[in-house]
């Protein structure tokens, strides 16, 4: 049916050595929660299986590796698509994703969406990649993620799931609103976006207190101008020493907020989906073959 329960399943902090096993038993957890609560999908965060080690500097080609997921699935994470086979639950996962190939590793910023058969139904490598490639000791951490990642090279897909057309963007992505629209050309009707949002930002710290305003608006934007569901989960909390915004919520087609975290650990954050919704969207305000110019947005495309 396209009508259903989805919910956001928020993270905790994630320690730099805490061991897969553990961070596979709190998702384990909140599946079972999920199930509980008759919950069909569940959207977790970005790379939701390790601490967001884009903070600090490793030189240690080893250490970095660790990071890193070889195989999806792999014995780590099978108890997790064992669980959601039983329940029939649909999952998003982020994970680093290391690639070997005959020039070399390869490491993407990757997500993907498991249906209720433990199927992965769609994967996505992250394209806005925020951050910096050099080490610069004089800030209080790193967002290295230009470093130990290149580029995603699968665009910007969507893919049939839960009955309707569903789509993934992964952090950063979500402020640009081209990323959402690409999504939204296609018919989106469900993204899951996962997020690790630094409470401070360096750069510019006068914007410290509008880091969950921003994430807000930028998911109820996406949402309602493409005429789609939102499901954003956070990584938030004191992680690593470093403070990480909440918020995850459900955000429906008219951009208003179902449902949204109440804490900053791990919390299953549910609302009822009806994807036939969209349509209210979809087919008046931003009815796109009626009203979309887009031979007036060459300017968009050129560099
Ligand atoms: N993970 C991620 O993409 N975080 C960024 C932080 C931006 S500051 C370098 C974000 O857009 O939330």
């Amino acid at each position: 049916s396209r009508r259903f329960v989805a919910a956001a399943a928020q993270l905790g902090p994630i320690e730099r050595d805490e061991p897969r096993a553990s961070v596979v038993a709190r998702l384990l957890a909140l599946l079972e929660t999920a199930r509980r609560r008759d919950v069909r999908f569940v959207v977790f965060p970005e790379l939701a299986l390790t601490t967001f080690f884009p903070r600090w500097w490793i030189a240690d080609e080893a250490e970095l590796d660790r990071f890193y997921e070889r195989a999806m699935p792999n014995a780590d994470v099978a108890p997790l698509f064992a669980a959601a086979r039983a329940g029939g639950i649909g999952f998003h996962l982020g994970y680093a994703e290391l690639t070997e190939t005959a020039a070399g590793k390869i490491r993407h910023n990757t997500a993907i969406l498991v249906d209720g058969e433990g199927r992965i139904g769609l994967k996505y490598r992250k394209i806005h990649l925020p951050g910096h490639r050099e080490h610069e000791p004089a800030l209080p951490f790193q967002h290295l993620e230009k470093r130990y990642f290149v580029r995603g090279d699968l665009g910007f897909p969507v893919a049939d799931f839960m009955g309707g057309k569903a789509g993934i963007l992964i952090c950063n992505d979500r402020r640009w609103p081209e990323a959402f629209r690409s999504l939204g050309l296609q018919g989106a009707e469900m993204v899951a976006v996962g997020y690790n949002t630094p409470q401070h930002y360096p750069r510019a710290p006068e914007h410290d207190r509008l880091q969950d305003f921003h994430n807000h608006l930028s998911l109820q934007a996406g949402a309602y101008q493409n005429g789609t569901y939102v499901i954003g989960a956070a990584k938030a909390g004191f992680e690593g020493g470093c403070e990480l915004i909440g918020g995850s919520c459900v955000v429906a087609p008219t951009g208003e907020i179902l449902a949204v975290a109440a804490t900053r650990g791990d919390e299953l954050v549910a609302a009822e989906v009806d994807l036939d919704r969209c349509r209210e969207i979809k087919a008046n305000i931003f009815n796109f073959a009626l009203h979309r110019q887009p031979d007036a947005y060459g300017l968009l495309t050129k560099v």
